[in-house]
């Protein structure tokens, strides 16, 4: 079998960062906040300023070479995502400003259509908070009820009580593929399945696992997916809701604007065909054209690759943490990806957090927009250190000295 090191060349690739070659306080950057946001790579920035530098122009609406030349690179965009998560076409492909708006569009619109009065809506107990409130908003609008599916102590969706709340009232499953705060990889394909065998749609909030894993969402068989730019390298402002086109083409508008219509008079409005239905108003085009090239170099060194180096990274930070006195890992689900969350007994994890920030060390402390999975812990907060395939042995070293001076200071 392969070593880490062997199937990424990690110091190739953290060249093509221009970020992690910075010192913090006098010390060598480690950025270990991947899961809040990931760094981006040279190309992703560059195809951003070849928009602003070139192309810059509207898309949709001009005749003029760079508008024509915008709205191919925007529309090309789009058959990038199509294929990276392997969407049978480039119409079920709606851009938008991230997984939070994706959720919020498929509640606002599939969810305002199916749900009324009585009826449940299921979600999972490792919910990040854009999991959470737009159903609860439609639930108050609708008299509907949150159902939530119960996790175990290592952050594992319990699937026997998953199942089970599946009932004759339930009109979407609503969950993560990875949860933000645990790591932990949930059996989407099942969870689907399971579903389905009661005709009851699913989305997927894939905003954690795009980044490091292959998605295909024909294999999935969801009914919606969707995730953020900002979090697979590349830019904040951009993200993708997939939808399967059965839906999407029965679906009312979210927002309406320019670009979503076909015809409009004072009396009646008819709209676009998908995406353009869901995509009202002037995009993100630069995102566009960012998002693209963070899939060229995503698919140039390879999500099996990525997986694979993160998941041997993951193992490394597990057992060198493991070795710290008072620390104890939340989530320590059998299938994790990216995320190592913990705790150090007596310690604050802000104060975990700012100690480690003076060694040039960025994670994230905090409830991690998942109040009611702290809760289900009977924790406030937990220090979060989430990797991205340019995180190294020597960074996770420096993490453990890190803690260890938290210790030395706090203990
Ligand atoms: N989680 C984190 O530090 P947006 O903000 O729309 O790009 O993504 C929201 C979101 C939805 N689902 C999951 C599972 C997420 O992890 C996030 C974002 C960041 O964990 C910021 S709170």
């Amino acid at each position: 079998m392969k070593t880490a090191r062997e199937v990424l060349d990690v110091p190739a690739l953290r060249k093509d960062f221009p970020i992690l070659s910075q010192k913090v306080y006098g010390k060598r950057l480690v950025y270990l906040d991947n899961a809040a946001t990931s760094q981006k790579p040279r190309p992703v920035i560059e195809a951003m300023e070849r928009f602003y530098t070139q192309d810059c122009s509207n898309i949709h609406r001009g005749v003029h070479a760079l508008s024509e030349r915008a709205t191919r690179a925007y529309e090309d965009a789009r058959i990038k995502v199509q294929q990276f998560v392997n969407a049978p076409e480039a119409r079920e492909i709606i851009f938008v400003r991230g997984t939070t708006e994706g959720i919020n569009l498929v509640a606002g619109s599939f969810g305002r259509e199916h749900v009324g009065a009585g009826d449940e809506i299921l979600i999972s107990e490792m919910e990040h908070h854009s999991n959470i409130v737009p159903w609860q908003i439609l639930c108050e609008e609708k008299g509907a009820r949150l159902r939530v599916a119960p996790i175990n102590d290592r952050g594992e969706l319990l699937m026997e009580e998953y199942e089970k709340l599946l009932g004759p009232r339930t009109r979407i499953v609503a969950v993560a593929h990875v949860s933000n705060a645990l790591g932990t990889v949930n059996p989407v394909r099942e969870i689907v399945a399971l579903a389905h065998s009661r005709n009851i749609p699913v989305l997927i909030d894939g905003a954690q696992a795009v980044p490091h894993r292959k998605v295909d969402v024909q294999d999935l068989d969801c009914d919606f997916f969707t995730f953020s730019g900002h979090k697979m390298f590349g830019p904040t402002g951009v993200g993708v809701l997939y939808g399967k086109a059965q839906h999407l083409e029965k679906m009312p508008p979210y927002q309406g604007g320019g670009d979503m219509i076909s015809s409009v008079t004072f009396e009646k409005t008819t709209y676009n065909k998908i995406p353009y239905k869901f995509e009202a108003g002037t995009p993100y085009i630069a995102g566009g054209y960012g998002l693209a090239a963070a899939i060229d170099y995503l698919d140039a060194i390879g999500m099996e690759a990525i997986g694979e180096y993160e998941h041997g990274l993951l193992e490394y930070a597990t057992r060198a943490v493991s070795g710290i006195p008072g620390l104890e890992i939340i989530g320590t689900a059998k299938e994790k990806a990216g995320v190592l969350s913990f705790t150090l007994d007596g310690i604050h994890p802000h104060d975990i957090g700012t100690i480690l920030d003076q060694e040039g060390i960025a994670i994230r402390t905090g409830h991690h927009c998942a109040q009611p999975l702290m809760d289900r812990f009977g924790i406030p907060a937990t220090a979060r250190a989430s990797l991205a395939f340019y995180n190294t042995k020597e960074e996770i070293d420096q993490l453990v000295l890190g803690l260890r001076k938290v210790i030395e200071v706090f203990g």
